[in-house]
């Protein structure tokens, strides 16, 4: 039995489809979440999806992830230009680990050019909306087993 597929989802982003529709699109997270996980069960796999506002809470989850799942998608929102507890974290994995964005942070502000996320990432998605998280998903598939 082939773990879970982790889709983890930073602050804020619970907000999703609620605010700034021409940045981050109108899915709602509910919405999100039944992408990747109709995506996820074309392939046969599953999906745990979770979103926390806080730091240790995400960072708890990474951990969790080291022993439960196949990979991990990661959307740290604000924590990924910020967190350097969050990048310690990620680092321990030996899963792949995959960034995702719903905008492309490096067409932004100076500030969000910069992840520390990237440093523990496998690859990065960022740009497609919603459609970031279900090519992650697709990322991640191809990336389960490789190794
Ligand atoms: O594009 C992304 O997915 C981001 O990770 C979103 C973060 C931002 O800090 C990153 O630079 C790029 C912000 C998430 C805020 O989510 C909201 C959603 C709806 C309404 C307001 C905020």
């Amino acid at each position: 039995m082939v773990n879970p597929i982790h889709v983890l989802s930073g602050p804020n982003l619970n907000l999703l489809g609620t605010r700034e529709p021409e940045i981050y699109g109108k899915d709602t997270l509910d919405d999100v979440r039944a992408r990747c996980e109709a995506r996820a069960a074309l392939h046969g796999h599953s999906v745990v999806f979770r979103q926390s506002n806080h730091e240790g809470q995400l960072i708890d989850w990474v951990q969790e992830a080291r022993v439960s799942a196949s990979a991990l998608v990661i959307n740290p929102a604000g924590y990924g230009h910020t967190s350097i507890a969050l990048l310690d974290a990620l680092k321990t994995l030996s899963i792949p680990v995959i960034e995702c964005h719903l905008s492309n942070p490096a067409a932004r502000e100076e500030f969000r050019r910069h992840t520390y996320v990237s440093l523990a990432a496998t690859g990065i998605v960022s740009g497609f909306g919603a459609a970031s998280y279900e090519l992650a998903i697709e990322a991640a598939i191809g990336l389960i087993g490789a190794n």
